[in-house]
C-alpha cells in the first residue's frame, strides 16, 4: 500500500489551538467533568454501567432509573420523562433499556438537542442488531483496513485488552447488541475447547453491555475437530456432535446467540456435498441449538460458477425452501444480488421470501468503496437499501418493512454489518470511516432515521457541534458515497475491479481458467454494440425476480431507473438518455463528474480546518488527496478501456485522460487477498 501513503506539508497554520485527537475516543467524547446524582431502584453490573455514564456526563440535575412492567417497551425499549432542570427518568422493562435510555439521553446532550421537557419513547426495530467480524484467528482481517484483528487470541484468556470493554461501550451506545466475532470464512479451530475458553472470556467482557456472541462455523467442524467421516446433515453421529458441541458452547457461555453459517458458498463445505440441501444444513443446526435457545444465520450468499446469471442464483436456490425452515433459522441476505457493489438494486429475496425470517446483511467495511483509503458514508446507503420499495404488499413494502416482522409476522428479527474495526488506533482506518459503524447501530435501532440526520448526529459528537462546522461537513459525507459510485461504476455497472483485491481499476482483466463470474468482462459485457448486462426478459430474466410494477419498469429500457440501467440492460452505445446525451457522453460526464465531487469535498474539508483538531484534519486532508488521486485512475482506467469499443471521442467540454491505457493496465498492487 505504500503506494497510497502521502505525507503532505500542510500549508495553513492551524487557527485555533485544538487538542490533537487520535480518534481512538470514537463519538463517545464527553467530558468526565459532571457529578449527576443518578439513582437505581436496582443494581446490576448493567445498571451500574448505566449509572456511571450518566454519572460522569450529565449536566443536568439528577437521573432516576426505574424498572417498570410497561410490556409495550419490549426487552430493550426505554422511556424518558421530566426535564433536563427538574430531574429525568429513564424506565425500562429490562435493565439494557436502562442501558440505551442513558445512551439515549447523553447523546441528546452532546448534540445538543435536548429539550426542556422530556417524553420520549423508543423501542428497536429489530431485535438482534449485530456486527459481523470477518476476523481470522491469525489476527488478519478479511476485507479489514484498519489494521490487524481486534481479537488478541493469543493472549486470551488470560490477558483482556482494554479495548473489548471500550468496543462494548461504543456498540451498546447505539444499541448493537450482537457481534460475530470470527470470519464467515469459519476455521474448523473456533470451535475447539482452547479456542472456547478465549471466546468465553470475551462474551464475559461483553454481557453487562448487552452483547451476546456468537460464532461463524464451518460446515464440515465434525470431520476436522470430531474425527467423524462425514458432515452429513441427516447423519445421526453428525447431529449428535453438533448437539454435544452446542451443549459445550453453552455451559461456557450460557447466553450464547448462536452460529453464523456460509455453506456451499465460494469453496466452502456445506451440506451439498453429501447431496443434502440448504434446508437441510440450517434445519439441524437449528435443531442443536434451539433446546438453548439459540439461532441459525444462514447465508445466502451463494453462486456456482455455471450459473449464467449470478445475480439470479441465491433466489432460485432459496425460494423453494421458503416456510420450511425452523422458527430459529433466518436467511442473512446481502443487501444486492451480487455483493456489496457501491450501488445494486436490492436483492430479490427481500420482499419475495415471506414465510421465513430474512435479515439484510450490510457491508460497513469499504471492500469495493475504496477500502479506508476513500471518505464514503456509508449511511445513504444503507438507507437507500432499507427504503427500497420491494412491492411485495402493494406500494410502501420497503426491504425495511419485509424485515422487521411488520409486513411478515416474525418474532425474529435481526440486521447484520460487516465490520470495519480493527487494531486501528483510531477503530477504523480514516476518521469518517467511524460513521459508518454509527449508521448501522443507529439504523438497526431505527431504521427510517434519515442518513442526514445520523451524519450530524455523528459529526456533533465526533467533532464538535459549531454549525458552520456541521453543515458543510455533512453535505460533505452525503454526496460521498455518490462520488464514489460515479467515479468507479456509475449508471449501475459493478464488479469492474482489480482482480483479488478489489481496490483499483480492471475492466479489462482476464486470468487464465479463472471462474467467467470472477472477471468484470462476465458483468460489464463490453461490446461494439453497448455496454451492460441484459438482464432484462431479453436476456437472464432477472427482473422477472421482482414484483410488479418494478419487473416491468427495470424490465424496460425506457422506464428503467437509470441508476440500475447498466445492471439490467446492454445499452447501445448511442442509446439517448435522460439527459439528451448519448450513452456513452453520459457515461464520460457520470465519471467526471465522481472527479469533480472529490475535489469539492477536499475544498469542503480545507475550509473546515480552524474547527478540526491537527492531527484528524491532516490524516483526512491526506486520504482525500490519495482519493483524488485515485478517482482520476478510475475514470481514465475505465473511459479509456470502454473507449475502445464505443470509439467515440471523450466529449470535449470534459477534462481529458492524463493516463495511457497501457500503464494503467501494468498497475498491480501488492495486496494481499484472503480468500
Ligand atoms: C466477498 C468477499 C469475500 C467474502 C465473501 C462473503 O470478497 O472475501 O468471503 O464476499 O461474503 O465479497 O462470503
Amino acid at each position: 500500500m505504500k503506494r497510497y501513503l502521502y505525507t503532505g506539508l500542510f500549508l495553513l497554520a492551524a487557527a485555533a489551538p485544538l487538542r490533537a485527537e487520535d480518534g481512538s475516543r470514537l463519538w463517545l467524547r464527553g467530558n468526565a467533568t459532571a457529578h449527576a446524582r443518578v439513582a437505581a431502584g436496582r443494581q446490576s453490573p448493567t445498571i451500574a454501567i448505566a449509572v456511571s455514564e450518566l454519572q460522569a456526563q450529565w449536566q443536568g440535575a439528577a437521573v432516576q432509573l426505574s424498572i417498570v412492567p410497561n410490556k409495550a417497551l419490549g426487552d430493550d425499549g426505554f422511556s424518558i420523562s421530566g426535564s433536563p432542570q427538574s430531574g429525568v427518568t429513564i424506565a425500562a422493562v429490562a435493565e439494557q433499556g436502562l442501558l440505551y435510555g442513558a445512551y439515549h439521553l447523553l447523546r441528546l446532550q452532546e448534540t445538543q438537542s435536548l429539550p426542556p421537557t422530556l417524553s420520549i419513547t423508543e423501542t428497536p426495530r429489530y431485535a438482534l442488531r449485530i456486527l459481523n467480524h470477518w476476523d481470522n484467528l491469525d489476527g488478519s482481517v478479511e476485507r479489514g483496513y484498519a489494521g490487524r484483528s481486534l481479537w488478541k487470541w493469543g493472549e486470551l484468556p488470560d490477558t483482556l485488552s482494554p479495548r473489548y470493554a471500550a468496543y462494548a461501550r461504543a456498540n451498546a451506545s447505539v444499541g448493537v447488541n450482537g457481534t460475530v466475532l470470527n470470519n464467515v470464512n469459519a476455521s474448523p479451530q473456533i470451535l475447539s475447547p482452547p479456542m472456547l475458553r478465549k471466546v468465553k472470556a470475551i462474551a464475559d467482557v461483553l454481557r453487562p453491555y448487552h452483547i451476546r456472541v456468537y460464532l461463524s462455523i464451518n460446515f464440515s467442524s465434525p470431520m476436522a475437530l470430531g474425527s467423524l467421516e462425514t458432515a452429513d446433515p441427516l447423519d445421526k453421529a453428525v447431529q449428535r456432535w453438533w448437539g454435544g458441541k452446542v451443549a459445550e458452547i453453552y455451559r461456557l457461555i450460557p447466553d450464547f446467540g448462536g452460529f453464523l453459517v456460509k455453506a456451499n458458498s465460494e469453496g466452502l463445505p456445506g451440506p451439498q456435498d453429501y447431496g443434502r440441501t440448504h434446508l437441510d444444513g440450517a434445519n439441524m443446526l437449528a435443531d442443536a441449538l434451539a433446546p438453548h435457545s439459540g439461532i441459525v444465520m444462514w447465508r445466502a450468499f451463494v453462486y456456482s460458477p455455471n450459473d449464467p446469471d449470478r445475480a439470479k442464483q441465491a433466489y432460485q436456490e432459496f425460494m423453494p425452501f421458503d416456510g420450511k425452515f425452523r422458527p430459529n433459522v433466518i436467511i442473512q441476505v446481502k443487501n444486492g444480488p451480487v455483493d456489496f457493489q457501491p450501488r445494486e438494486p436490492f436483492s430479490p429475496l427481500f420482499g419475495a421470501m415471506q414465510r421465513t425470517p430474512v435479515m439484510v446483511e450490510l457491508q460497513i467495511t469499504q471492500e469495493y468503496l475504496g477500502f479506508s483509503n476513500h471518505l464514503a458514508y456509508l449511511g445513504t446507503l444503507f438507507e437507500e437499501c432499507l427504503q427500497s420499495d420491494t412491492y411485495a404488499r402493494g406500494a410502501g413494502s420497503t426491504v425495511a418493512k419485509a424485515t422487521d416482522g411488520s409486513l411478515f409476522a416474525h418474532p425474529l428479527t435481526a440486521i447484520a454489518g460487516v465490520a470495519n474495526i480493527g487494531s486501528d488506533v483510531g477503530w477504523c482506518g480514516h476518521p469518517f470511516a467511524q460513521a459508518s459503524w454509527y449508521a448501522f447501530g443507529r439504523l438497526a435501532w431505527s431504521h427510517s432515521l434519515p442518513a442526514e440526520a445520523i451524519a450530524r448526529e455523528w459529526l456533533r459528537q465526533t467533532f464538535g457541534s459549531d454549525s458552520a462546522f456541521v453543515e458543510p461537513a455533512a453535505a460533505m459525507m452525503m454526496q460521498s458515497r455518490e462520488a464514489v459510485v460515479s467515479y468507479m461504476m456509475p449508471l449501475g455497472l459493478h464488479h469492474l475491479f482489480a482482480w483479488g483485491h478489489h481496490y483499483g481499476p480492471e475492466p479489462w482483466c482476464r486470468v487464465p481458467n479463472a471462474r467467467p463470474d470472477w472477471l468484470p468482462s462476465y458483468y460489464h459485457k463490453a461490446d461494439s454494440a453497448g455496454l451492460g448486462f441484459d438482464r432484462s426478459s431479453t436476456g437472464s430474466h432477472a427482473t422477472a425476480q421482482y414484483f410488479t410494477p418494478l419487473r416491468e419498469q427495470w424490465d424496460n429500457l425506457e422506464t428503467c431507473d437509470e441508476r440500475y440501467l447498466l445492471w439490467f440492460h446492454h445499452v447501445p452505445w448511442g442509446y439517448t438518455m435522460k439527459s439528451g446525451r448519448t450513452l456513452w457522453s453520459e457515461l464520460c460526464h457520470r465519471y467526471q463528474s465522481g472527479v469533480d465531487s472529490v475535489r469539492a469535498m477536499q475544498q469542503a474539508w480545507d475550509r473546515l480546518q480552524p474547527y478540526v483538531d491537527a492531527e484528524r484534519f491532516a490524516l483526512v486532508q491526506s486520504r482525500l488527496r490519495t482519493q483524488a488521486r485515485d478517482a482520476v485512475w478510475w475514470r481514465d482506467a475505465c473511459l479509456l478501456y470502454f473507449q475502445t469499443f464505443s470509439r467515440r471521442p471523450i466529449p470535449y467540454a470534459l477534462e481529458r485522460p492524463v493516463h495511457d491505457l497501457d500503464e494503467l493496465m501494468k498497475v498491480k498492487l501488492e495486496m494481499t487477498h484472503h480468500n
